[in-house]
């Protein structure tokens, strides 16, 4: 990373952004604004257009008619292909620029949102670019005077309700499998992240993908989500966030045309650590990164550290010792560990947080509070509480910032137990010698993702789903497509 053209990046101003529908550039339709502000330093860094019901209504009805008619559901997949390496290829090569322009707007360390986003998002739309054309339907195995076919056909128009953390890279998580497929998509990017997202469409157009194809209308969730999810026209809805939001699309879609729907809802992960761990020096380092990593807002986070407590004290120490080697500030310095936290309401929620942690009983090891104040931004330093109760608040909701809350067991089931005993099962993690142990765990752990002697970092190859309260289907991988695609039975007489 070059630190001088990352500076030159910075000092550009960001120009307004409005909506994109029908490959046109269309501001709200009461010409309403809202202010766009950096949690880097706090300031407005620019606006965008706040959408209104009557722009996703235009948004979805121009998705509509360009699945009817056919200009990319109907192209050869070789075409569709094309157009989709020629987008990745184009978030590559305006990587530094998307990132940046991300970092401006959401926070995340530079580092990290390199690859996470930019880098992320141009494989995985390369991924299901490249897998398109290796699809087959089915022949059933039917009687002989029979012929039993299976069909693939996509759904038609796909709501995509995108949040902060990770606009790019969660945004073509669903955006990469339901293009290929041939859906026309509607893009819904979160108000505290919308800028690198709605540029990464641009570039869609610019590569050739055909107008009305993909639309984005940027505004609040209450306003344009909901229009998008009480919708008679959006068959499917695919979103990631907060669980209050994703009943909230479960009951539009009962109130309305029943759309199928999609929930990536974060989680409260065990990262599990027993006494036989082959380097408990790298375990707590690897925790710390798992759960601190973009200021704790990673729905994968490692955010309950279970330790077996004939080494808690020992690895207590060690994971402070690595979370305050982490350096937090400015995110658009290279050598940054840890930028900020997206927004002032998100800052004040984590330390409403560790207030409850203390007042439930838990110790503050390290961290606790907000820090760099006076640069008018959101950073919290990484924090380690103690003293965690199953029944605490740390071990029961979900915080989605910087902190790791410890409880200690003594033996495999209680891990197991207390591993289990949230609503949620995204991800976890056991860090041990014992084969037989590590596959125990893996079974009786309850999550979409289980780390072994391990945490985070899984690539597009594999699923990311949740189970219980962390959701349903899952992102990534060619398993994604199948929320994008309706199955059609074809049964000939012979
Ligand atoms: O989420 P919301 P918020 C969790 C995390 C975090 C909490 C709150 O715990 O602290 O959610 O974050 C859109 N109809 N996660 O408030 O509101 C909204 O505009 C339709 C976990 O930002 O769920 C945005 O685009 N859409 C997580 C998106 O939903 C609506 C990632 C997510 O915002 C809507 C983010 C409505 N009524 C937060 N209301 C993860 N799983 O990784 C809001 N939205």
């Amino acid at each position: 990373m070059d630190q001088s053209k990352i500076n030159a990046l910075r000092a550009q101003t960001v120009a307004a952004f409005d909506h994109l529908i029908d490959g046109k550039h269309v501001a709200a339709s009461d010409g309403g604004r809202m202010n766009i502000v950096s949690p880097i330093d706090g300031t407005v860094l620019t606006t965008t257009a706040a959408g209104t019901k009557a722009d996703m209504e235009a948004a979805i009805a121009s998705a509509r008619a360009a699945f009817e008619d056919g200009r990319w559901a109907g192209q050869p997949p070789a075409a569709r292909k094309k157009v989709l390496l020629k987008w990745a290829d184009l978030i590559e090569a305006n990587a530094l620029e998307l990132a940046v322009l991300g970092v401006r707007d959401n926070g995340t360390e530079i580092g990290m949102a390199l690859k996470a986003e930019p880098g992320s998002a141009a494989g995985t739309i390369r991924y299901y670019a490249e897998a398109l054309d290796k699809l087959y339907g089915e022949i059933a195995a039917t009687p002989s005077d029979i012929l039993g076919m299976i069909h693939k056909e996509p759904v038609g128009v796909v709501g995509a309700i995108i949040p902060w953390n990770f606009p790019m890279m969660i945004g073509a998580w669903k955006l990469g499998p339901a293009l290929a497929m041939g859906n026309s998509v509607v893009l819904k990017p979160s108000e505290t992240a919308s800028l690198s997202l709605m540029r990464m469409a641009e570039l869609a157009h610019e590569a050739g993908l055909p107008p009305g194809v993909l639309n984005a209308v940027t505004g609040e969730g209450r306003v344009v989500g909901e229009a998008m999810g009480l919708s008679m026209d959006v068959d499917v809805l695919a979103f990631t966030g907060s669980g209050t939001t994703g009943r909230r699309l479960m009951e539009y879609a009962a109130r309305s045309n029943m759309k199928r729907v999609y929930l990536e809802l974060g989680g409260k992960s065990p990262n599990i650590v027993f006494a036989d761990a082959p380097n408990l020096d790298e375990a707590a380092k690897v925790a710390a990164g798992g759960i601190f990593r973009n200021s704790g807002q990673v729905c994968v986070a490692g955010s309950r550290l279970l330790v077996e407590a004939s080494i808690h004290d020992e690895f207590v120490a060690a994971v402070a010792k690595a979370s305050e080697a982490m350096r937090v500030g400015d995110p658009l310095k290279v050598d940054t560990h840890i930028g900020a936290v997206n927004s002032d309401v998100q800052l004040r929620a984590n330390l409403g947080f560790v207030d409850t942690a203390v007042s439930e009983g838990g110790q503050v090891i390290t961290g606790g509070g907000r820090i760099l104040e006076e640069t008018g931004g959101y950073y919290m330093a990484p924090t380690l509480v103690t003293g965690v109760t199953r029944d605490a608040t740390l071990s029961q909701k979900e915080v989605f910032g910087p902190v790791l809350g410890v409880t200690q067991f003594e033996t495999e089931e209680e891990a197991v137990s207390l591993a289990n005993s949230t609503v949620y099962g995204l991800a976890g993690a056991a860090w041990t010698s014992n084969l037989s142990r590590a596959h125990k765990m893996v079974r009786a752990v309850r999550t979409g993702v289980m780390h072994i002697n391990t945490y985070g970092g899984a690539d597009g190859t594999v699923p990311l789903g949740g189970v219980g309260q962390s959701g349903n289907g899952s992102d990534k991988s060619l398993h994604a497509i199948e929320k994008y695609v309706n199955l059609k039975t074809v049964w000939i007489k012979l």
